[in-house]
């Protein structure tokens, strides 16, 4: 076993007895009442779901195991030459809580390559989709093309609930490992001309991926710190929730990625990052490729308002300050000469500037201020990734991260089927007594 599966194992049974002992003696605690509104208007911040793995906190932001997102930066050990943490250490911190020794990273490193083979029916069945398919299709059906893999659903019969988990990790750790080389197959095959570049599992995941995709540094670190702030926002969020809850069902990590990723591709989810990217090309087009005026800018904002239409890459469910993904990613444009003088990421920073404003005086949107979409393209672009409809994929590879280890650490404490309760128009106009 390795140590990772080992120290996994131990905290998962180290876990076991607070939630049971939860469900015994304090099963009748209450947590909150919800009102007729939280009903219709999805569930919005009803206590439903546990995780320990992140905590998203509305002014602070996302902690990944207690630790903000500059502080996991500094805790995980980076590389020789590396800006950022690799993913394969942030994986190991995710699942256990604690900061794994280079050792360590390594050996998960070695662990992802033994398992980074993807079948080639996989990419026959993406050369055999029309071209013009969304790239989120593509990734989608191509995680549920590989769940003829799943070590859970071929051990299910024969093991017991607690260990249930085993197989799930095994499932997990095999989809984490063959992800990169899925999404960049797809960029490749769908962008450029079907010119594969094969993977060097040598590599750590950031820098084996940035060479699949065919793009130099530092593209690799900005591939390491783009799946790291992507990876959980807790369990609320439709592809984590979209996950967790088809997996509650035992059906094993691919169809539950599989949803999760569907549910990424909404354009009032993952799917954001590509509508902000077209929304800002289409309006700096209009304007000969020039940073717009204040003014002019305001008047789009309202333009898109009036249409009918969000604003996209801002507001947010939970958040009611600007992200700090949001704020990761700008402080990485800051810092990277080039970047910083580029007229998309100048006309994103008068975004920032003007939009929370225009929102305030709009007067609908609870939080005015920028989530993590509204930055991601900008890097995306900078480094030659043009193809905006792509982006929402990268998000995905990231999530996977998450929403993965959470359903590893559902299947360790047991969590139950899901199933809420659902009521009738006319039971809540009784209940509002208006029949
Ligand atoms: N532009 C215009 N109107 C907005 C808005 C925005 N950016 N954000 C919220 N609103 C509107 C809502 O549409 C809603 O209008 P109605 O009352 O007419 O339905 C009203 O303000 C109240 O919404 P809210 O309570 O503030 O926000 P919700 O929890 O309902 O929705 C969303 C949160 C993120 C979906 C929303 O802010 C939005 O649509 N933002 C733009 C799309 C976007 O950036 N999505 C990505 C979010 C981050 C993420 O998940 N990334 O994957």
């Amino acid at each position: 076993m390795s140590t990772l599966k080992e120290t996994l194992f131990k905290k998962i049974e180290a876990h076991r007895p607070r939630t049971t002992r939860l469900i015994k003696e304090f099963g009748d605690v209450k947590l909150g009442e919800y009102t007729m509104a939280q009903t219709i208007g999805g569930a919005r911040g009803i206590k439903a779901l546990v995780t320990d793995i992140s905590y998203l906190d509305p002014d602070e932001g996302i902690r990944f195991r207690g630790k903000t997102i500059s502080e996991t930066f500094e805790a995980l050990p980076t590389a020789e030459g590396c800006a950022y943490p690799s993913v394969e250490s942030f994986w190991y911190f995710l699942l256990t809580g604690d900061v794994p020794t280079e050792e360590q990273v390594d050996e998960v490193k070695a662990d992802f390559a033994s398992r980074s083979k993807v079948p080639q029916y996989v990419f026959n069945m993406l050369r055999a989709l029309p071209m013009e398919t969304h790239p989120m299709t593509m990734f989608s059906s191509a995680i549920l093309a590989l769940q003829n893999e799943s070590v859970f659903a071929k051990r299910y019969h024969d093991i017991t609930k607690m260990e249930y988990w085993d197989p799930t990790y095994e499932d997990a750790c095999n989809l984490m490992a063959k992800l990169p080389e899925i999404a960049a197959f797809i960029y490749r095959h769908k962008f450029k001309g079907g010119d594969i570049i094969p993977s060097d599992t040598s590599l750590d995941m950031g820098a084996n991926f940035a060479q699949m995709m065919g793009i130099p540094a530092p593209y690799d670190d900005v591939a390491r710190m783009y799946f790291i702030i992507h990876s959980d926002h807790e369990s609320g969020n439709v592809s984590a929730h979209a996950t967790h809850l088809v997996a509650s069902a035992l059906s094993d990590a691919y169809y539950s990625l599989s949803a999760g990723i569907n549910g990424l591709a909404g354009p009032l989810h993952g799917l954001a990052n590509q509508e902000v990217l077209s929304w800002t090309k289409q309006f700096m087009e209009k304007l000969g490729g020039k940073v717009p005026s204040k003014e002019k800018l305001t008047e789009a904002l309202w333009d898109t308002l009036k249409s009918g239409q969000v604003i996209p890459g801002f507001g947010h469910a939970v958040l009611r300050k600007t992200d700090p993904r949001y704020t990761a990613q700008r402080e990485f444009c800051l810092k990277t000469p080039g970047l910083n003088e580029d007229p998309l990421f100048q006309l994103t920073s008068l975004i920032y500037e003007v939009a929370p404003g225009v929102l305030l005086e709009h007067g609908k949107a609870k939080n005015p201020w920028p989530n993590v979409d509204a930055q991601s393209g900008v890097i995306q672009q900078y480094y030659g990734l043009t193809e905006y409809d792509f982006y929402t994929v990268l998000f995905g590879v990231g999530r996977a991260l998450g929403v993965l280890a959470n359903i590893v650490w559902d299947r360790g404490l047991g969590y139950p089927i899901e199933r809420p309760k659902s009521v009738t128009t006319e039971m809540l106009e009784k209940a509002a007594g208006i029949v």
